[in-house]
């Protein structure tokens, strides 16, 4: 409650249309905090107010700047992109009444705010083909239109964000100093997750080598950003731009995957319900590779699959450390959460394994296809 009454005051210190009417929490992410605002405008009734996590995301000059060149990149590009030409490709931000990108509330958390978009809907997992064709498209858009993005480098947000022997090497550690003695009741998960290292270098030496191209890629490529118009289905804009940075788009294929492929949620009890659907990688694929073929490399195409599965291990490593840290990064709703979450990407990328002979075959026959001259396909 005291949240709701700070986000209506924070909320009072942006430009919004009208006098503000009510606060209330917006679910979903695991970092930042995020509240719907209503006011009383007709055409603008609905704000996204977000407070960022400070220890994730200590410098939000540096996000706002990303995101503003971003965005001006994209936009300039609108005669030539469908997806650009869309008013909403990314969320409008509401500046403060002192004409500043966001607010910091007595020297500590930084507030941020983004006009909602009427008629939108966000989904945690993708809910049939259709869906996932969709995002899948507008993450290959994405990538696309920032494919030409002209220097500098925009900052690296978080450090070795997607570094997979980095994230293993840290679990190992965890694993070792076991602070919470949790580390007895996850062996099999731990010793899944760190039997992968022998894998787990392949992306990052295929971009030190140069096999692999560094391009902007969004880093947080899942299903839940991407917003879907709920009378159509169809792709409305792509959300949660503070991890855009260089990298591989093959972090984006993977994390795709990771949230695509099954119907199941990220912390799935039930393990029998978490695995790979074909149907849901079918059109996953489809609508990548008609947003993205252009721009792909040969040594990206042969790596797309394992892709899925390195970001599917490397994001369950994450949950496991934190898990036996003590749940100190990715908010947890319950007991146990973090784990759960990490048996459930386990079991998925299980799945992937052994589903990728036969996700490699359909890949190869949609890439042999003719490409598409646009991605407006849809
Ligand atoms: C975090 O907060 P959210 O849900 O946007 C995390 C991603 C993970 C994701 C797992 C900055 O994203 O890397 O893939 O949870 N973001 C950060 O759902 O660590
Ligand atoms: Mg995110």
């Amino acid at each position: 409650m005291a949240d709701l009454n700070l986000a209506r005051e924070i909320a009072a210190l942006f430009q919004l249309p009208a006098p503000l009417k009510d606060a209330e929490i917006y679910p979903g992410g695991h970092i930042n905090d995020s509240y719907l605002i209503s006011c009383a405008s007709t055409e603008h009734p609905r704000f996204l107010l977000q407070r960022l996590n400070a220890d994730v995301f200590p410098r939000p000059d540096q996000i706002m700047e990303n995101i503003r060149r971003v965005s001006e990149h994209v936009q300039s590009q609108s005669h030539t992109s469908a997806m650009a030409k869309s008013e909403s490709t990314f969320l409008n931000l509401v500046v403060t009444k002192a004409g500043q990108p966001y607010t910091r509330c007595d020297g500590g958390d930084v507030w941020r705010m983004y006009e909602f978009i009427e008629g939108s809907i966000m989904q945690e997992s993708a809910a049939s083909p259709a869906e996932a064709r969709q995002a899948g498209l507008a993450f290959g858009e994405f990538q696309v239109l920032l494919a030409d993005l002209p220097g500098p480098d925009l900052h690296e947000i978080i450090e070795d964000f997607h570094d997979t022997p980095k994230r293993l090497e840290n679990l190992r550690k965890v694993v070792d100093a076991d602070p919470l003695q949790r580390a007895e009741y996850a062996k099999r998960e731990i010793k899944f997750a760190l039997d992968f290292a022998s894998n787990g270098n392949l992306i990052v030496d295929g971009m030190r080598d140069g096999t692999l191209a560094r391009r902007t890629v969004h880093n947080d490529a899942k299903m839940s950003n991407v917003l879907l118009d709920c009378n159509t289905g169809q792709r409305l804009c792509v959300i949660d731009l503070d991890t855009v940075m260089p990298g591989s788009v093959l972090y984006d294929f993977g994390d795709m995957m990771r949230t695509m492929l099954c119907r199941a949620p990220e912390d799935e009890i039930d393990l029998s319900k978490v695995k790979v659907d074909m149907d849901m990688f079918q059109a996953l694929a489809d609508g990548y590779l008609r947003g993205a073929r252009a721009i792909l490399n040969q040594a990206e195409m042969d790596m797309l699959v394992f892709s899925g599965i390195l970001i599917t291990i490397e994001t369950g490593s994450r949950f496991l450390a934190d898990h036996l840290q003590g749940d100190h990064y990715f908010r947890t709703h319950r007991r146990n959460q973090n784990l759960d979450r990490a048996r459930c990407q386990f079991e998925l990328a299980r799945s992937m394994m052994a589903q990728r002979a036969d996700m490699e075959a359909r890949l190869a026959v949609l890439a042999a296809a003719p490409a598409t001259a646009t991605a407006t396909a849809e």
